[in-house]
């Protein structure tokens, strides 16, 4: 990628001091993580993720859900950062006030080098109770991901069965990363948006609120989004190449550094 929007974006880049990275699936996809909308197959491809990302589901068919998400969190420790993760990272390490705000609930940006991600939507890695919230210990890799149907582990403290520790449709984000979240993009002075469709709230809110304040925002997407319209700059390509160009293009001095 390169032309005058690069130029623009790495010009931009170059004079921030606070940016904020505000990431959705598409962060990861080159990572081999499916995105949301085509996060399924199996026995869980007839399943809306909306419908089974919710408490519902889980107090309907505990088994269904557990399966779907030990399935992803199984995908997930197979996958490995890419240079998108990392650029996030570089762009963080040359300029630490850098706030990573996540909606994936991978941890292929700790992977790649982040530091402390803001998760609006928790993460696969930290089960816990889903009656008493007792954290519950990660069940152990297995070399095959779950076929089907898998039964949650039952909590240590209450017996109740375990969720995953992401946040479902429906509950409220956790409130001190949400509030981390919307502080971060309010004092921000660029907001990078990457890899999201926007469509899920109150997350999509938050490059508003950079916008809302003046600060310019940047968005890194192979297609329009409903943000585009607040974006300075539209960068239409790969995470995992647009990224590190943009890197290269905010400070040209840094290659192979
Ligand atoms: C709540 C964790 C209330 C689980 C997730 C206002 C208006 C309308 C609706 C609502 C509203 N307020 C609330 C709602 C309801 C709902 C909502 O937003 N519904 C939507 C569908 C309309 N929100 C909620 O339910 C929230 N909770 O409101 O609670 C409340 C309040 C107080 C007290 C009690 C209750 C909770 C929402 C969180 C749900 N959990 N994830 C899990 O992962 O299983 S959401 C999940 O979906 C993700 O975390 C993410 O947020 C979203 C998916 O979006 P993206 O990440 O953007 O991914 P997507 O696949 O959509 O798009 C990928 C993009 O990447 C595309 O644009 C593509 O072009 C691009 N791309 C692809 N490849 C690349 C790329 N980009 C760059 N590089 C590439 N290589
Ligand atoms: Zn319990």
């Amino acid at each position: 990628m390169t032309g005058p929007e690069l130029a623009e974006a790495g010009r931009l880049l170059a004079a921030a001091t606070r940016p904020v990275v505000f990431t959705g699936a598409g962060m990861s996809a080159e990572s081999g993580v499916p995105t949301f909308r085509d996060a399924r197959t199996g026995l869980w491809q007839r399943y809306d993720p909306a419908e089974l990302a919710t408490p519902a589901a889980f107090r309907a068919d505990p088994a269904l859900v557990w399966g779907w998400y030990e399935g992803r969190r199984h995908g997930v420790r197979r996958a490995e950062p890419n240079a998108g993760h990392r650029a996030v990272a570089a762009i963080q390490a040359r300029l630490p006030e850098t706030v990573v705000i996540t909606q994936n609930v991978d941890d292929l940006h700790e992977r790649g080098g982040a530091a402390a991600p803001v998760r609006l939507h928790g993460s696969l890695f930290a089960p816990r109770c889903a009656a008493c919230d007792h954290p519950a210990p990660l069940p152990d890799d297995t070399p095959e991901p779950p076929a089907g149907r898998l039964d949650p582990p039952a909590c240590a403290r209450c017996a109740a069965p375990v969720r995953p520790g992401v946040v479902w449709f429906g509950e409220a984000l956790p409130e001190a990363a949400l509030a981390a979240a919307v502080e971060a993009a309010a004092r921000c002075d660029l907001l990078l948006t990457v890899g999201t469709s926007a469509l899920v709230h109150p997350a999509a809110e938050v490059p508003l609120v950079a916008a809302r304040l003046g600060a310019p925002v940047v968005q890194v997407n192979p297609v329009e989004t409903p943000l585009d319209a607040v974006c300075a700059v539209n960068l239409r390509g790969p995470a995992g190449e647009v990224l590190p160009a943009l890197v290269r293009a905010a400070w040209p001095g840094d290659v192979g550094r």
